[in-house]
């Protein structure tokens, strides 16, 4: 009795600090420079503004990209049915700012909202900490740290120990120059174990200078093509692909989660995933090519925007830009029908430097074949599905992890996803 008084009491004091925090610092603030909220906005719904999609009045630069995004917690559902905690990111890019507390609150989203940009691009990125709603006894700090990217400024790399994180009711604007293409991914940086465990992931990935040159013009002595598309410059065309599909593969431990929520002490030495998922979803779900049902507790906000539902036309080459930032163990997905080509891994072009020193695409090529890829936490590998002479029909990729095709009890399910081919 004494305990759950207490815990009461708590959580009164908690409410009210937030609420005069929220009051008293008024420190949402969407900063992207040039941003006339009367008139700009994300006329294309990509959940970015773009200065060169006519985006943003008075961009600094024709490159400037802005988002603006919330952290704090929400629920998913699980395909089994169950609804699950979570800590997330979510997308107010080009709210009014005061409405972002309100938008922001029970909105985590899972996958966090993914990220594409473009080689030279000036990214800013806002981040809002809008509290734990379901536990206002935490004051939990949250940051954005994006894994792989080579930051200049350890100021704006997410580090806690390192850098700035970002207490609950203030907003930090973080600036990246982006040059270096390839599949990234981004997560919270805070009490990592804990914050990635309960879902501060994101995929974010580059598309190459190869992509964006002028019908014509050359790279590297390669001739652009409107319209095609390269993972990485590759100076020879060998990594194009008609369709590309960012995979994060990852699982949750539901008794964490439920600790989580129940203000429990969270079993970090037991963590064992029971929820073996691809883009925060396990099969079934994961073919569901729309977003999933709001869960009842989020009051009506969706959560769950990506599947991974893979289409193509025999004969296309498919981009799976894959990545793990699963914080228990490795998994390795497989493609036995449809031959996978591994062409880039960690944001690199598998291709030796050129021993001359001339230049790295004269390089060995290190690309490699094979109908499966094996990841471990933070890594990511680029890998194309040459569907030339594959006959119609429906293909799966999935972990032969085989414990982990199951929604904790329910089999048949977890780590799986259909290829479609026409
Ligand atoms: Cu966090």
């Amino acid at each position: 009795m004494k305990t759950k008084r207490y815990r009461l009491l708590t959580l009164l004091t908690a409410s009210f600090l937030f609420l005069g925090a929220s009051a008293s610092w008024g420190a949402v603030s969407f900063q992207c420079p040039g941003y006339d909220p009367g008139v700009d906005g994300d006329h294309n719904g990509d959940g970015m503004l773009r200065a060169d999609d006519g985006e943003i009045s008075n961009p600094l630069g024709s490159n400037q990209v802005c988002m603006h995004l919330t952290g704090g917690d929400g629920f998913v559902t699980m395909a089994d049915g169950k609804e699950t905690y979570i800590f997330g990111f979510s997308n107010v890019t080009g709210l009014p700012d005061d409405q972002v507390l309100s938008e922001g609150i029970l909105a985590a989203a899972f996958p966090a909202p993914p990220i594409l940009l473009r080689q030279g691009d000036e990214f800013y990125l806002s981040l809002t900490n809008v509290g734990m709603m379901m536990r206002p006894d935490l004051f939990d700090p949250h940051t954005v740290h994006w894994h792989g990217f080579p930051n200049a400024s350890s100021v704006f790399d997410g580090v806690p120990d390192a850098s700035i994180s970002i207490k609950m009711g203030s907003t930090l604007t973080y600036y990246y120059n982006v040059v270096e293409p390839g599949t990234f991914m981004y997560h919270c940086h805070v009490e990592a174990a804990e914050h990635m465990q309960m879902g501060m992931l994101g995929n974010l990935y580059v598309e190459p200078d190869q992509n964006l040159l002028a019908d014509g013009t050359s790279l590297n002595g390669f001739i652009h093509q409107t319209g095609f598309k390269y993972a990485y410059n590759d100076g020879d065309g060998s990594t194009y692909f008609d369709s590309d599909y960012p995979l994060q593969i990852g699982s949750f431990d539901g008794a964490f989660h439920d600790a989580s929520i129940s203000v429990q002490p969270l079993p970090f030495a037991n963590m064992n995933d029971n929820y073996a998922m691809l883009n925060g979803r396990g099969y079934p779900d994961t073919i569901e090519n729309n977003p999933l049902p709001a869960p009842v507790e989020n009051g009506g906000k969706v959560s769950q925007f990506e599947d991974s539902l893979i289409e193509g036309t025999a004969g296309d080459k498919i981009l799976l830009r894959i990545s793990n930032l699963n914080v228990t163990r490795f998994y390795t997905l497989a493609s036995p029908s449809i031959p996978m080509t591994v062409v880039g891994k960690d944001t690199k072009l598998l291709r030796s430097t050129d021993p001359d020193g001339a230049g790295p695409l004269l390089g060995e090529n290190l690309y490699y074949n094979t109908n499966s890829v094996n990841l471990g936490g933070g890594e990511a590998v680029d890998v194309i599905l040459d569907t030339t002479g594959i006959a119609p029909g429906t293909y799966f990729l999935y972990t032969t992890n085989l414990n982990y095709l199951s929604n904790d009890k329910e089999d048949f399910g977890g780590m799986m996803t259909e290829i479609h081919i026409n």
